[in-house]
């Protein structure tokens, strides 16, 4: 029995645009056929995938009629209850039609957002249908190369509306969605709107309804723009804000790459790991572990389902790795301390009493400054773990 091999528990899960990506890039053609959407689900179950999510017109043509859009869902609902997998999360592609070239939300023509509304209202009936319950926004197009054309302030009200609009609707509606904000800082605009986590997680306070929306990370996406990818997501799940996640890798300073999870930062990998699966005993995340990458242009479809495979793969052998680390007693040890920093109710919360107690302490800035905290020792072992040399 491999240990490493996906299963339902793991909650895997792939957008039909990462393994269905046909390989075009702006400098070349498509490299791969494109792939039935029926398919794409029929292998994501071969290899142990949990569930499959869609933008809107991943699975539906822009512009079908009613009755193909009927049948094309039927069918796909059909293929997806045969695998035994579900559907996650849905998102709208809000960014491929040209009519989205100066934004979707915050477009300056208000017919190109009551056009985007729409859009994205028909494709929460259809995340709906298919049993989503997370409703992703990633605002590609929302951004600006020629920042004269609008105040950033009017792009942050628009957005606002639409997003307090969506809620109601949801509301009215009746849909079980939560909505997940994507950060990204640039790339297709010159510089996009909300670029990262913490733009989002302020954002998000406000909002009529911010119990209804969280926040959707990219490995990626913070490491294009220099941030430590492990610690905004640390600080999403503080605030109760990690609604999803993409997963994939990305090396620094480069467009966005979407490559094999794991694949490149394997420190920040292991980190971010140990992070959503708890093991050093904090709470985890328990939602789906979504890899929005794609295959090397340089793959055939055999090449195809090795990412994806390796995706999975990694990330568990990682999390077998982070449950050895922080079940070393020497890791134990180097870390012990900690606790009595952190939960030392002095510093928590102000009193009289604290204040006093807190000027009455005998601390020596020159013996502290002299204290070794012993994190080369850490970082080293961490090393070796990963490295597979120990433990
Ligand atoms: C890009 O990172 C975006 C699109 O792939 C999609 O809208 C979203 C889904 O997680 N991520
Ligand atoms: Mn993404
Ligand atoms: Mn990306």
């Amino acid at each position: 029995m491999d240990s490493f091999a996906p299963t339902k528990e793991d909650k895997f899960s792939f957008g039909l645009w990462t393994v269905g990506n046909p390989g075009r890039d702006p400098f070349g053609d498509a490299v791969r056929e494109p792939m039935d959407p029926c398919y794409i689900v029929q292998k994501l179950a071969e290899i142990g995938a949990w569930g499959v999510n869609l933008h809107d017109n991943d699975l539906v043509p822009f512009g079908a009629s009613a009755s193909e859009r009927d049948r094309i869902v039927g069918d796909f609902r059909k293929a997806v209850d045969a695998s035994g997998m579900v559907v996650p999360m849905a998102t709208t592609n809000l960014f491929t039609h040209p009519v989205f070239k100066d934004g979707a939300f915050t477009a300056n023509d208000p017919k190109v957002r009551a056009f985007a509304l729409r859009k994205t209202m028909d494709a929460m009936d259809l995340g709906t249908e298919l049993g989503a319950s997370t409703f992703v926004f990633w605002g590609g197009r929302e951004g600006a190369e020629a920042d004269a054309c609008r105040d950033p302030r009017d792009a942050v009200k628009r957005f606002r509306d639409a997003i307090n609009f969506l809620c109601e609707y949801v509301r009215d509606q009746g849909h079980n969605l939560r909505f997940a904000l994507e950060p990204k800082p640039n790339e297709p605009r010159g510089d996009i709107y909300f670029p990262t986590i913490g733009h989002m997680l302020h954002f998000i306070t406000t909002l009529d309804h911010p119990d209804m929306v969280g926040v959707n990370p990219e490995v990626a996406h913070d490491t294009m723009a220099g941030l430590s990818f492990s610690q905004g997501v640390a600080q999403a799940m503080e605030a109760g804000k990690l609604y999803h996640i993409d997963l994939n890798a990305q090396k620094i300073g480069r467009y966005d790459q979407d490559l094999r999870f794991g694949s490149e930062d394997l420190k920040q990998a292991f980190l971010l790991v140990r992070l959503l699966e708890g093991t050093t005993g904090r709470p985890c995340y328990d939602g789906p572990r979504h890899f929005d990458a794609h295959a090397y242009r340089t793959e055939d479809e055999a090449g195809v389902w090795d990412f994806a495979a390796g995706c999975m793969r990694t990330y568990n052998i990682l999390c077998e790795r982070a449950k050895a680390f922080d079940a070393d007693g020497e890791v134990q040890d180097l870390l012990k301390d900690q606790e009595s920093w952190e939960i030392d109710p002095l510093l928590q919360s102000y009193s009289r009493d604290n204040a006093s107690k807190i000027r009455g302490l005998d601390l020596d800035p020159a013996a502290l400054s002299r204290r070794g905290l012993g994190y080369e020792r850490l970082d080293q072992i961490m090393i070796e773990y990963i490295l597979g040399v120990r433990g």
